[in-house]
């Protein structure tokens, strides 16, 4: 494979692919998890569903998603410039980023493919069930202040966000990157984040400093940031072109991965079974409730559905724009088997839909989240 390289404005080499770099390990499969894809899931670890009962979730139960190694980072060293089509290419230390304006919001953060071992065939990646979602508290300094004070030329079309971590994906050797448009990066909501509910980032969100954008897919959301650069095209890095792509074969460069689709989740009711996480309730009254989310526009509804029949469930206020909505759902359970199942509506008028939308990568399933309940006397 070739590899073209170019260099960024700190000097690092970073590899842009062809576009005939591979963009899964192997084809979709219907056969039982493999062993690399085990390997993966015990590294990047998913948000157990009984922590939809937290509003914030506690840091060491938010979902992780690293792709190569978590990176060790000294914070005195460690700088973060921004260059490439500005006026005024800066170095920021840590110290200086925290001490320009301080904000902190809760948000919502998904990985784009949760969900992605429910297609079928299944995509082979990391082979997420329907965890790789969490809300924590992030606290940093917005970006575009920092780009007003650099100058981003009007030739800049995009800013590459590169992280510390490299490895090799599809066959290219790589710094985790990614790009946003000029106007999306300039949006106020994104912040370059140096804490998580209260303590600085542990090693594996991204110390000393991850980028955050809130609403989008954890993707974007470049942990272990060192470099901003702007540049006059759009980025063609493997995370940009050849990964994150909702397409339909190997070759169909499909259309990319952004916005967090609409979702929702219900906290698991009664106790579980050890092996096969089968919940048994009581009979009489169970309150039901879980969190719903999108990137697009607020969440409208949520709907429970009990043996086919679907009634809407209460909503509550959002703990901000970013994060997610818990609901609630009084079931009145009588013994027996039954399936429950939730559906959320967003203000942009999306909704789950019943089967996964399969595409080659696993991108982006929102389907309904379904579960048997046996409810006894
Ligand atoms: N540098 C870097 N940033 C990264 C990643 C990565 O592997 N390296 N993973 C991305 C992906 S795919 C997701 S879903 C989120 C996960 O963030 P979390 O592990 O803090 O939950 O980080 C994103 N940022
Ligand atoms: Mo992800």
């Amino acid at each position: 494979m070739s590899v073209k390289t170019r260099r960024t404005a700190e000097g690092a080499a970073v590899a842009t692919p062809d576009t005939t770099a591979p963009i899964a390990p192997t084809a979709p499969t219907s056969g039982p998890i493999s062993r690399e894809e085990l390997q993966l899931a015990s590294r990047n670890h998913a948000l157990p569903l009984e922590m939809l009962n937290w509003p914030i979730t506690p840091v060491g139960m938010h979902y992780l998603l690293v792709h190569f190694d978590v990176p060790h980072i000294d914070p005195v060293s460690w700088r973060l410039n921004i260059g490439g089509l500005v006026d005024h290419p800066h170095e920021y230390t840590l110290h200086d980023l925290q001490h320009r304006e301080r904000r902190t919001y809760a948000v919502t953060m998904e990985c784009a493919g949760n969900g992605r071992s429910r297609m079928e065939p299944r995509p082979v990646s990391q082979p997420w069930d329907q965890g790789g979602v969490g809300t924590a508290e992030w606290t940093g300094t917005p970006l575009a202040p920092l780009l007003l004070d650099a100058g981003v030329s009007p030739d800049a079309v995009e800013l590459v966000f590169t992280g510390a971590d490299r490895g090799i994906q599809g066959g290219v050797e790589q710094q985790y990157a990614r790009g946003l448009s000029v106007a999306d990066a300039m949006s106020d909501d994104v912040l370059l984040a140096y804490e998580v509910n209260g303590q600085a980032l542990p090693p594996q969100h991204g110390y000393p400093v991850r980028l955050l954008v809130p609403g989008w897919y954890g993707m974007t959301s470049v942990k272990w940031l060192r470099s901003v650069e702007a540049i006059d095209h759009g980025f063609d890095g493997y995370q940009q072109l050849r990964s994150y792509r909702y397409s339909q074969s190997p070759d169909d460069p499909g259309e990319p991965v952004q916005r967090i689709k609409v979702r929702s989740l219900m906290a698991p009711p009664g106790i579980p079974d050890f092996f096969t996480r089968q919940r048994t309730v009581d009979a009489g009254p169970v309150q039901l409730s879980g969190r719903a989310w999108s990137g697009n526009g607020t969440i409208e509804t949520v709907e429970v559905c009990v043996d086919g029949v679907w009634e809407q469930a209460q909503l509550q206020a959002p703990a901000g724009p970013y994060a997610w909505r818990g609901w609630t759902f009084t079931w009145i359970a009588t013994p027996g088997t039954h399936e429950l199942a939730c559906r959320a509506t967003d203000s942009m008028g999306g909704t789950q839909p019943d089967a996964p939308e399969w595409n080659y990568l696993g991108m982006g399933n929102n389907d309904v989240q379904r579960m048997t309940v046996t409810v006894r006397e």
